[in-house]
């Protein structure tokens, strides 16, 4: 119908990644102008984001789409893309939107600006200046109203995914054939630089900020369930077909992309209500620490991690775990994301340890060590444990999603059902997940197993975080 038609439409459109410093940059003591820009470009990127979601939700192949869990995940992209298109855009003063390099709002158009895929619209890119990848958003964009007038407007083509660019002193059509008018300044520029300072801005902007954001607590709260709704739908598919073994690669790098593409989402929804309604923290841009303390961080997931490790197995005492790492060590990141990578690991390396001593041992443990070292692009935690180790030809199972015993799928039917269990054993996902994680924001996250011995994992976090997300 008409929403499955949109949704189409909008997935021919490319994702806008964004990097930590463009955020950072962007959302440092917002007024309700950049809140409204942020509206803006939130009310442009996710139904794209979304689109593209629901596409590849529908054409997973061999019966998996027909999946329950599958589809009811599917529904809530297609409702939250749903929401998001026809959500009223503000009514602004022409002069106060042209102040924004905001698109008219008359014409009920949401916002005309994403690049087509010159992939899928081949002849889109004929005329003369090429758009410049919209993932290379350029940082001289961000330093204050530098780059704010006399930037380069008359390059690259674009239109919006509704179809209907609109023409305004920045730009004009540029007639190449599709049919609409061109709008020539890329999304980056328009959303991603904090508006002139001295604008005043009438009520209507508070209120639409407001109205959009509770909208978008909603979206992130529908969402919620997703991972464990998803791994449902592969545990019915996978009974359906009668299989027990590893996925295949194409579902493995199905799931990484679906994953990745849910934790930008979630990072962008975060920040948005963060930015909305948490007070300003002089450490903190929405979610996004600026001086994330890596010790602080590092010494909670040990507790937290110890913690469950002796629930789990009864124990008086967990393996101890030693942290070298300098108190006074700050980057800027999203701390719950760094939590849950160093969480998921140390509980892996407790469990090893554990397994492979025997809770009868107890006192012997040996301990796992966590060093963290800052160098000049890098920022390395390397968590080593004497659990034994990973043989070499078991190492790819460890980055997939069902590599799961029976028991796990039982708890994670259990996980479903919000039958909650000590998150001890937790139900296969989460060293990919983190793996993700780590990914997000330019790092990555590696394994090196000493068979009979134990494992190091080198979680590397990227200090300046300049690169955008990994999207596609
Ligand atoms: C193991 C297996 C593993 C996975 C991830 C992190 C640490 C460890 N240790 O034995």
């Amino acid at each position: 119908p008409a929403l499955w038609d949109k949704i189409h439409h909008y997935s021919t459109f490319p994702q806008t990644g964004v990097s930590l410093q463009q955020m950072v940059l962007f959302g440092q003591n917002p007024s309700q102008g950049t809140l409204l820009k942020a509206s803006q470009f939130l009310a442009e990127e996710l139904p794209i984001r979304l689109s593209h979601r629901v596409k590849e939700l529908d054409e997973l192949p061999d019966g998996l789409a027909e999946m329950d869990g599958v589809r009811r995940v599917k529904e809530w992209y297609a409702e939250s893309f749903n929401d998001l298109v026809n959500f009223p855009p503000p009514k602004l003063d022409p002069k106060l939107r042209d102040a924004l390099m905001m698109p008219p709002s008359e014409n009920q158009v949401p916002f005309p600006v994403a690049t087509p895929n010159p992939s899928l619209h081949p002849h889109v890119n004929e005329s003369p200046g090429g758009m410049p990848p919209r993932h290379t958003s350029s940082q001289s964009t961000w330093h204050g109203q530098a780059g704010w007038k006399g930037y380069g407007y008359g390059e690259g083509t674009g239109t919006g995914p509704n179809g209907q660019g609109y023409s305004n002193s920045f730009g004009e059509g540029n007639g190449n054939g599709y049919g609409m008018s061109k709008l020539r300044i890329p999304i980056e520029r328009r959303y991603f630089s904090p508006p002139p300072k001295d604008l005043v801005y009438p009520p209507e902007v508070h209120e639409y900020n407001d109205k959009f954001t509770r909208m978008i607590e909603r979206i992130k709260k529908r969402h919620d369930p997703t991972v464990t709704t998803v791994a449902q739908g592969i545990l019915e598919w996978k009974k359906k077909m009668g299989r027990s073994d590893m996925l295949g690669a194409g579902m493995q790098s199905f799931l990484d992309r679906f994953y990745m593409s849910r934790i930008g989402i979630r990072f962008l929804l975060g920040q948005h209500i963060a930015l909305n309604t948490l007070q300003p923290h002089e450490d903190y841009v929405g979610i996004i620490c600026t001086k994330t303390n890596v010790h602080d961080v590092c010494h909670e997931a040990i507790e937290n991690a110890r913690f469950v490790c002796e629930e789990h197995y009864a124990l008086y005492k967990g393996p101890p775990i030693q942290l070298i790492c300098p108190k006074n060590l700050t980057f800027p990141y999203v701390p719950g994301h760094l939590s849950h990578i160093c969480f998921e690991l140390l509980k892996n390396s407790l469990r090893a340890v554990v397994e492979r001593h025997g809770v009868e041992n107890e006192d012997n443990f040996p301990p796992v060590k966590v060093v963290v070292v800052e160098g000049k692009e890098d920022l390395t935690i390397k968590i080593s444990d004497e659990g034994g180790g990973i043989p070499r030809s078991a190492m790819p199972q460890i980055w997939t999603y069902m590599y799961t015993t029976m028991q796990e799928a039982q708890d994670l039917e259990n996980v479903a059902q919000n039958d909650f269990k000590a998150p001890m054993a937790g139900f296969g996902y989460g060293l990919p997940l983190s793996r993700l994680y780590a990914r997000f924001f330019g790092g990555d996250l590696r394994l090196i197993s000493m068979e009979g011995y134990g494992t190091d994992a080198y979680i590397h976090l990227n200090k300046l975080s300049s690169s955008a997300e990994p999207l596609q």
